[in-house]
């Protein structure tokens, strides 16, 4: 890490890799195979992070290795029209009720930014609305009550964000259908769009309540705004089709990430085919990137999609992380815990906390000192977490059942020890 430490900021590529506000260093990962990484030491670890989201069929998966060969044998990148892109796209449709068209990007970030601006073009208006401790990337204008590294550093926006460009960020708390109404009020026609994470996944864990969707979907209807749904974590993780299609309520405009790329640089948005036809070069909103689309990220989400289309594969996977969610209740109540657990499909999150939590606030309100415990004690017994509790956790279709009771048993250890801790 020093030696990282020397050439890039913080050793690290990303903030949430740091353990900064859990103590200690990150270990260097050498290799991963199914639910376990390695690192350089050779410890070896039952991984939760699943590359942040992405590796939802777990590490090096055979069929996803073959998938990205074959791609690259006949070259890595063209920036120009290839039959996979399409392959892709068309999967996509077919999943989600409400994505006639979509275009790739190659990060989360760029299928936020890219959205609302698109939003912002066919509404002919500027201002957005985000939920507190929501994330959607780095996005100038939405790092604003941003969740995810900005909460997990303490930082209220970024400097060289310009207050220009947060200007017409407009924030409401998560699960408020109120205050989004008192907002339409507040700005009637100035809002081109509500985004949000129809399950917060940057707060750790939150579930929409009942209705909190479907509210959203109404207003926005209401006063001509565009819901856009960030299915960046969610997308192909809570259900096939996503959280969209889990709690039935259609979006105008979806971003995905993650999961549709399947562990290489891909990322989507898309949605209603009158507003995807604004999208240059059929229509006058610009976006580009030139390795959008790249064939091996394109492989290797297709070969994912395929994956997890076969039948149960969902019903397995949210039966173990179901498993491991209240495994974890279970545990800190026979340890005398204070701990609220929540999980949907394969994407699970806890908080040192009697529950609910249903905000950033909420969340904010968790005992950090006993989740720094845990977190430490989980890694030393070989299990790895995301190093911060403003994230959430990941299950893989590679994980076992062996898997899960080493890692609740190492819980129970873990959390002797949080209950200990005070400040
Ligand atoms: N959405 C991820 C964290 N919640 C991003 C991963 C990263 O920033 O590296």
């Amino acid at each position: 890490m020093t030696r990282a430490r020397r050439v890039i900021p913080g050793g690290v590529n990303s903030p949430v890799r740091a353990y900064g506000s859990v103590g200690g260093v990150a270990p260097f990962i050498e290799r991963g195979k199914g639910a376990r990484v390695i690192d350089v030491d050779g410890n070896e670890y039952i991984d939760y992070v699943g590359s942040w989201g992405p590796l939802i069929l777990g590490h090096a998966n055979p069929g996803v290795l073959r998938a990205v060969r074959k791609a690259m044998a006949r070259g890595t990148s063209f920036g120009a029209p290839t039959e996979i892109e399409v392959e892709l796209a068309e999967a996509i449709c077919r999943a989600l009720p409400s994505v006639d068209r979509v275009r790739m990007v190659s990060s989360g970030t760029e299928a936020t930014m890219s959205a609302i601006r698109l939003a912002r073009g066919v509404t002919g208006r500027d201002r957005i609305l985000k939920f507190d401790g929501c994330y959607h990337g780095h996005v100038d204008s939405l790092l604003v009550g941003a969740g995810s590294g900005v909460a997990t550093l303490g930082i209220p926006g970024s400097p060289g964000v310009p207050e220009a460009m947060t200007e017409l960020t407009v924030q409401a708390p998560y699960n408020d259908l109120d205050a989004v109404e008192d907002a339409f009020r507040r700005w009637p026609d100035e809002l081109a769009a509500v985004l949000v994470e129809p399950v917060a996944g940057n707060m750790g864990c939150v579930l929409p309540e009942p209705g909190f969707l479907q509210g959203l979907r109404e207003l926005c209807t209401r006063h001509g705004a565009l819901l856009i749904f960030d299915e960046v974590m969610t997308g192909f993780r809570v259900a096939w089709g996503g959280a969209q299609r889990r709690y039935r309520v259609k979006p105008d405009l979806t971003c995905l990430g993650k999961v549709v790329g399947g562990g290489l640089p891909a990322a989507a948005y898309g949605g209603r085919r009158d507003l995807m036809k604004q999208v240059a070069p059929d229509g006058p909103v610009y976006q580009a990137g030139t390795l959008s689309g790249n064939p091996l990220a394109m492989a290797a989400g297709l070969e994912t999609l395929h994956q997890l289309e076969k039948p149960g594969v969902y019903e397995g996977l949210a039966a173990r992380t179901q498993r491991l969610a209240e495994g974890l209740e279970a545990r800190a109540r026979d340890e005398g815990v204070e701990l609220c657990a929540v999980h949907v499909g394969g994407m699970f999150g806890f908080f040192f906390h009697p529950g609910p939590v249903r905000s950033f606030d909420d969340a904010k309100k968790a005992h950090a000192g006993r989740f720094r415990k845990f977190f430490a004690t989980m890694l030393d017994e070989g299990v790895y977490l995301a190093p911060s509790p403003f994230e959430a956790g990941f299950v893989s279709t590679a994980h076992r059942p062996g898997d899960l009771t080493r890692t609740l048993e190492a819980a129970s250890r873990a959390l002797r020890r949080a209950a200990r801790t005070r400040g």
